[in-house]
């Protein structure tokens, strides 16, 4: 396995000096290192794609590729700058993408075992990075040689002018001592609790859609424990930060039902602008679940602390904004949106971690989408 400390020494041997990304799980012993270094060397960004915008601009004002870290899942944002900024019929920009391969191919045409968002992304990614003609290098957990591989990419990207990306699979960097310094533990609540709140408060006529990561599982888990249909939510489980869009596309049909989206801090930064049309919904609930991190990958931090969801809701056009930090003050907000026909926006702190082990939703998604459609379709009261 590989030291990421010894990693990031390397890579800053060879004059990377930038590093910026959306967090992944394969990745996040390497990201916990980034976590505590200054904005100058390190970026937290709401999306793949800005990560590869601002490498862009680091480059053109040092001189030095910088390097991008992500998820495979992740490429999706990336690719529209990497082939129209990146790409070197356009401006050329030199540049690492290490990304966490996600649904890994592990012998010819074998799959690791993966939850279902992922295979179909695990099983394209290599062939993506060809197709954008983005040259790379599979690491593993046996890679010895990563001096080398850091070297000749770096060289690669700057004498071809492109991106040159090193693959992560599962495993590849071990444990180091540097211990996430973000999950700070608080009196807030922990996100379990607060769904299984935003279950109870919303037997009647409502309908939740829920973002990617713990918050799908964890409200899968409790529909389970609480041995109820669990096809009637939607779990956005790939597709991050569009849970706002796709409640919005089912609350303008849906006049006569209350539409909650249950979201992250992470999620919602990526695809912020969802909001525009969420805010116009008069069926609307929009749950902020905001713990700072990025927790269902390692909790890796959220450059947050300067936003205000207040004036970012407002701005957005939300009809009311409320805030609560206790499970109290959240029942009452609920109670308060639900009676609302009006857009509302409700932030809750919370506590980053998880409070049991999660399963993963057995049921194939195919089949869910079916059933979930036919609870729209007789508009059920559950
Ligand atoms: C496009 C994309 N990039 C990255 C990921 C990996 N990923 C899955 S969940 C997650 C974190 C979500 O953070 P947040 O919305 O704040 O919720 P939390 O995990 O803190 O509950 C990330 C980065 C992904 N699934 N898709």
């Amino acid at each position: 396995m590989l030291d990421s400390k010894k990693f990031y020494n390397f890579l800053k041997k060879n004059n990377i000096n930038f590093f910026t990304g959306v967090p992944d799980s394969l990745l996040k012993n390497f990201i916990y290192l980034l976590d505590k270094k200054k904005k100058e060397e390190h970026l937290s960004v709401g999306n793949e794609g800005l990560a590869i915008a601002l490498a862009a601009g680091h480059y053109l004002s040092s001189g030095n590729p910088a390097l991008v870290y992500m998820q495979n899942s992740g490429l999706g944002n990336a690719i529209n700058p990497l082939n129209s900024i990146a790409n070197k019929e356009v401006y050329g920009i030199p540049m690492l993408l290490l990304i966490g391969w996600r649904g890994e191919i592990i012998k010819k045409n074998k799959q690791v075992d993966d939850e279902p968002q992922h295979l179909y992304q695990g099983k394209i990614t290599l062939k993506q990075l060809k197709l954008i003609d983005i040259p790379y290098k599979v690491i593993n957990k046996d890679t010895k040689n990563f001096k080398k591989i850091i070297t000749q990419s770096k060289q690669l990207s700057i004498s071809l002018q492109k991106p040159v990306a090193i693959i992560v699979k599962k495993g590849t960097f071990k444990k180091n001592k540097e211990k996430k310094i973000f999950s700070k533990k608080t009196s807030y609540p922990f996100r379990k609790k607060i769904i299984e709140k935003i279950i109870e408060k919303s037997k009647n006529n409502s309908l939740i859609i829920s973002t990617t990561g713990y918050t799908s599982r964890e409200l899968y888990h409790l529909r389970f424990l609480r041995n109820e249909n669990v096809s009637k939510d939607f779990l956005m489980v790939g597709g991050m930060g569009h849970a706002v869009s796709v409640s919005a596309g089912i609350a303008k049909n849906l006049k006569k039902k209350k539409i909650i989206c249950i979201d992250g801090d992470g999620s919602l930064l990526m695809h912020t602008s969802g909001m525009q049309n969420s805010a116009m919904m008069k069926n609307f609930i929009h749950i902020l679940i905001n713990n700072g991190v990025h927790d269902s990958v390692g909790g890796q931090k959220i450059n947050s602390i300067k936003l205000n969801y207040r004036q970012i809701s407002k701005g957005f056009g939300y009809d009311f904004y409320f805030k609560s930090s206790t499970l109290k003050k959240f029942e009452k907000n609920m109670d308060k949106a639900l009676k609302l026909n009006k857009s509302v926006f409700i932030e809750i702190l919370s506590q980053a971690g998880i409070t049991s082990n999660l399963p993963r939703p057995k049921e194939k998604f195919i089949l869910r989408k079916k059933e979930f459609q036919k609870i729209l379709k007789k508009n059920a009261k559950y």
